[in-house]
């Protein structure tokens, strides 16, 4: 049974560790500048439990198998255990646990604390059950007013947020069901929710944060490659939300304002 226990123990710290090994199911290529920061810390993380995981498993099977039941076998004796060992594993942990913390809190940190760069994209995100909106301020560079009593989400974009078209500043504000980004340009990213936490995550730009109804979230991450990439809420956020997916379009700087101004043009 001791050995049986120990080849088990063994066989599933060797295919959980394979499939992390050979990347099987991995994330999406990177494409935003912080994508390669935040890649070199996971992997840092991934390789550093990996190892204690698996010399603690290692030691597990072996241990299994080493005190097992035999005819010879004692009566079983009780131990308190070593406190030397029980402080030492514990304050290990507590500084492998604090130090990685310390150490991705600079590009988490940067994204959210420190301002967009003057000439940013600002792009509004309103998460809602079970859809995404994105607005664009439109000429004047200001977010028009929005009404909780003018939400109709069944007509969509403008009508979803509740954008009030009497303001002055919502004229020009264009909202839309998918994200349009221009390439190699910081966006500046407000998040918002109507009912519940949402999540906005778009994994191949290595960006995951939540919108909170009540609160407007500054963050901003710079896409680098163009192309289609996904968007999911990565909150569970009632009974919709495997569906409440969404895309981001990073185009080119003339595409996006084609784009921009072909919205415009029909609000007019
Ligand atoms: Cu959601």
């Amino acid at each position: 049974m001791g050995l049986a226990l120990l080849v088990l123990i063994w066989l599933i710290t060797f295919f959980s560790t394979y499939f992390f090994a050979a990347k099987t199911w991995w994330l999406p290529h990177g494409a935003a500048a912080a994508a390669q920061w935040i890649d070199k810390q996971f992997a840092l993380t991934f390789v550093l439990m990996g190892i204690v995981f698996v010399a603690a498993q290692l030691a597990l099977g072996y241990l299994v198998w080493k005190y097992r039941e035999r005819p010879a076998s004692g009566p079983v004796q009780y131990s308190h255990g070593n406190t030397t060992l029980e402080v030492l594993w514990t304050a290990l942990t507590a500084i492998l646990f604090i130090g990685l913390n310390l150490m991705g809190s600079s590009v988490w940190a940067h994204e959210r604390f420190e301002p967009a760069q003057a000439g940013s994209v600002p792009v509004e995100v309103t998460g809602m059950q079970f859809a995404w909106y994105f607005r664009y301020p439109g000429a004047d560079g200001k977010y028009g007013a929005t009404n909780p009593k003018l939400m109709d989400p069944s007509a969509g974009n403008e009508a979803a947020i509740g954008l009030d078209t009497s303001d002055a500043a919502a004229k020009d504000d264009v909202v839309a069901g998918t994200m349009y980004l221009p390439v190699n340009r910081e966006v500046d990213l407000t998040l918002r929710a109507v009912d519940v936490i949402h999540s906005f995550f778009v994994p191949g730009f290595r960006f995951k944060q939540d919108a909170v109804p009540g609160l407007a979230i500054h963050m901003h991450f710079t896409p680098t490659e163009t192309g289609d990439y996904e968007i999911a809420c990565a909150e569970l956020c009632g009974l919709g939300h495997y569906k409440m997916h969404g895309m981001v379009k990073v185009v080119s700087q003339e595409d996006f304002d084609k784009w921009l101004a072909q919205r415009e043009a029909e609000k007019q």
